[in-house]
C-alpha cells in the first residue's frame, strides 16, 4: 500500500480513478497530453518545498543552489530547443505568460489586437471577461467568412485603422498554419509589438514542422503541457533587446515564488524534446491528424476549412444534425473524450456550440497510428448516427477499452 493510500484513501481513490480513466479511454482533447514518468518524478519532488523569488543567482531567499541549477537547465534547454536568445521558464500557465507579455508591451488602456475566441483565439488574447479584455482596448480579428482562414490583408487593414501597440497571434482552435512572417510585416507597418502564442503548436514549431515564430515575434509565449508534452505551465521566449522588460514583468510584475518542482519538470520535458525521437513524435501527431481528418470526412463529417495542417481539427456537427454539446456528451459515454467548441460564426452559445475540437497529441503519445485513427472515425460515425442510444455507447466503451489495453498507459503507477 502506498503512503498516500494509507493516509488519505479518498484522494488515493480519486487519483487511481483518474489513472484508470486516462488508461481505459481515448483522449482527443487537443490541448492535453501524457507526460513521461521522469517528468512526473520531477514534479513530485522536494523542489515543491523551496521559495525562490527572483532569478538564478539573484534570489530573495537563501538555499537556492539546487533550484538555481534546475532553472538554469530549463532556461538553457528552452533556448536551445527553440533557437531563441532568452527564455523565462517561471510563468505558472499560458495565461500568466501572456499577462507578463501584455505588461511588458503595453499600458492599461492601450489598443491591442488579438484573434477572437469564437474564431479560434484564446481568452487571454483580449476576451472581455479576461484581464486582457478588461485592461486594454481590444480589437479582435476574425477568420475570413468564406475560407474560414486568417486573411492577412483584412488583418492588415484592421491594424492600419486601429494602430495597436501590440498584436497577439496564436490560437487554441485553428486547424491551419499561422504565418508569423506576415504578422510581423503588419506589426512593423503599424509600429506594433508582435507576440506569438504558440501554446498549441509549440512541439511542431520546435522541430520545424510548423512555421517558426521566433525570428518574427518580439515575444513568443507557450504552455509546456500540450504538444511539448511537459508539466502544466508556461514559458516565454524572446531576444536580448526585450528580455529586461520581460523579466521584471514576470517577477515581481505578476508572480511571486516560482513553482520550482514544475520548473525542474519543464527542464526534463525540454531535454526529452531535444532528443531526435521528438521530431518523429511530432511528425506522427501530424500524420495521425491528417489520417483522422480524412477518415472523418469519409464518415460524412464536415471539418472547418476542410482539413488540418496541424494537430487538431474542428468538426462542424451541423453536418450530423447535432450540437457540440450533444456529441461531446455522447462520445464521453462511449469512452472517448473531446471538447465542444465554437466554430467561426457559430449560431450556438459557447455552452452548446456547433462543433467539437479533436486533437491527436495524446493518442500519438500512446502509440496510436493509422488503423486506430480509422477505428476512432468509425466510432464517431456510429455515435453520431444514434447519439442517445445508451446500449450502443456502452458497447463502444467496451471496444475502446479493449483497444486501449494494447497501448498501456501508466501501468507502472500504483496509488
Ligand atoms: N484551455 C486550453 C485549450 O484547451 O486550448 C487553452 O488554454
Amino acid at each position: 500500500m502506498t503512503l498516500l493510500r494509507s493516509f488519505d484513501p479518498e484522494i488515493a481513490d480519486a487519483i487511481a480513478g483518474e489513472i484508470d480513466r486516462q488508461a481505459d479511454g481515448i483522449e482527443l482533447i487537443a490541448s492535453e497530453n501524457f507526460v513521461s514518468l521522469p517528468v512526473l518524478e520531477a514534479m513530485g519532488s522536494v523542489m515543491t518545498n523551496k521559495y525562490a523569488e527572483g532569478y538564478p543567482g539573484k534570489r530573495y531567499y537563501g538555499g537556492c543552489e539546487f533550484v538555481d541549477d534546475a532553472e538554469r537547465l530549463a532556461r538553457n534547454r528552452a533556448k536551445e530547443l527553440f533557437g531563441s536568445e532568452r527564455a523565462n521558464v517561471q510563468p505558472h500557465s499560458g495565461t500568466q505568460a501572456n499577462m507578463a507579455v501584455f505588461f511588458a508591451c503595453c499600458d492599461p488602456g492601450d489598443t491591442v489586437m488579438g484573434q477572437s475566441l469564437t474564431h479560434g483565439g484564446h481568452l487571454s488574447h483580449g476576451h472581455p471577461v479576461n484581464f486582457s479584455g478588461r485592461l486594454y482596448n481590444v480589437v479582435q480579428y476574425e477568420v475570413h467568412p468564406e475560407t474560414l482562414r486568417l486573411d492577412y490583408d483584412i488583418i492588415r487593414d484592421q491594424a492600419k485603422q486601429c494602430k495597436p501597440k501590440m498584436i497577439m497571434t496564436g490560437a487554441s482552435a485553428y486547424p491551419r498554419f499561422i504565418d508569423f512572417e506576415a504578422f510581423r510585416s503588419i506589426a512593423d507597418e503599424v509600429g506594433a509589438m508582435l507576440v506569438a502564442d504558440i501554446a498549441h503548436i509549440a512541439g511542431m514549431v520546435a522541430v520545424g514542422l510548423h512555421p517558426d515564430s521566433i525570428p518574427y515575434a518580439h515575444y513568443t509565449t507557450t504552455t509546456t503541457h500540450k504538444t511539448l508534452r511537459g508539466p502544466r505551465g508556461g514559458l516565454i521566449l524572446t531576444d536580448k533587446a526585450n528580455y529586461k522588460a520581460l523579466q521584471k514583468n514576470v517577477f515581481p510584475g505578476i508572480q511571486g515564488g516560482p513553482l520550482m518542482h514544475v520548473i525542474a519538470a519543464k527542464a526534463v520535458a525540454l531535454k526529452e524534446a531535444l532528443q531526435p525521437e521528438f521530431k518523429d513524435y511530432q511528425q506522427r501527431i501530424l500524420d495521425n491528424a491528417k489520417a483522422l481528418a480524412g477518415y472523418l470526412i469519409e464518415e460524412g463529417f464536415e471539418l472547418v476549412t476542410g482539413g488540418t495542417d496541424n494537430h487538431l481539427m474542428l468538426v462542424d456537427m451541423r453536418s450530423k444534425g447535432l450540437t457540440g454539446k450533444d456529441f461531446e456528451e455522447a462520445l464521453e459515454r462511449a469512452g472517448i473524450t473531446v471538447n465542444k467548441n465554437t466554430i467561426p460564426f457559430d449560431p450556438e452559445s459557447p455552452f452548446v456550440t456547433s462543433g467539437v475540437r479533436v486533437g491527436t497529441p495524446a493518442v500519438t503519445t500512446r502509440g496510436f497510428g493509422d488503423s486506430e485513427m480509422k477505428r476512432i472515425a468509425e466510432w464517431f460515425g456510429r455515435v453520431a448516427a444514434d447519439h442517445t442510444n445508451e446500449d450502443l455507447a456502452k458497447k463502444i466503451k467496451g471496444e475502446v477499452k479493449e483497444l486501449c489495453k494494447n497501448f498501456p498507459l501508466y501501468a507502472e503507477l500504483e496509488v
